[in-house]
């Protein structure tokens, strides 16, 4: 015998529980995006305090990106670092996800490394990403001061990776999630009494 098919979730109820949260006072559902020109659109470094590696720096915005036509590519011969910083419009206190895309080519003697306010969150050496394509690398931080900066330093001397699309998000408050879920039961305890 065939049960009855469930009530789908209608998409109609998210914006209303956006809504319902900016007028409850809260943080939004979906956090802005804090990093300046995360994507490298305008075609250089603009937005970013660039230091370059004292011996073999190779570090540029080139063409073939994953979002847009441009990304940022690492190809310093090492073991010195080029590195691309800025400081963020961070709340200490706050849990941030970082995320970003990266194009690892050819194999080995290539390093990543992403400080977050001066200390090493983030270490690959040698790069693990898979060769030749796209992937997608995301983690959380918190944030202990009031502007963070957060840094990429690379290298690669056989050939090259590219980084693009990076991006710093506050993971939405428990209270957002609460509220939300709050919100869902009334609604749906309103239709069951309706
Ligand atoms: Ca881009």
């Amino acid at each position: 015998m065939l049960s009855p098919a469930r009530p789908s979730l209608r998409p109609s109820r998210l914006p209303s529980l956006a809504a319902a949260a900016a007028v409850a006072g809260l943080a939004p559902l979906a956090s802005a995006d804090l990093v300046t020109n995360g994507s490298f659109q305008t075609g250089d470094f603009s937005g970013w305090t660039v230091t370059n590696a004292p011996v073999g720096s190779n570090l540029s915005v080139a063409a073939g990106g994953y979002l847009g036509p441009f990304a940022a590519y690492f190809q310093g011969t090492g073991p010195g670092y080029d590195g691309i910083a800025q400081t963020l419009a961070t709340s200490a206190g706050t849990e941030y996800t970082v995320s970003f895309w990266i194009l690892n080519n050819g194999v080995g003697d290539d390093s990543l490394l992403i400080d977050w306010e001066g200390a090493t969150v983030f270490n690959q050496s040698p790069v693990e990403a898979p060769l030749e394509s796209w992937s997608f690398v995301s983690f959380n931080v918190s944030a202990g001061l009031n502007g963070s900066e957060l840094r990429f330093r690379g290298f690669d001397s056989i050939s090259s990776f590219a980084i693009d699309d990076i991006s710093v998000v506050a993971v939405p408050a428990p209270g957002a999630f609460a509220l939300a879920g709050a919100l869902g039961l009334a609604r749906r305890r309103s239709r069951r009494r309706a």
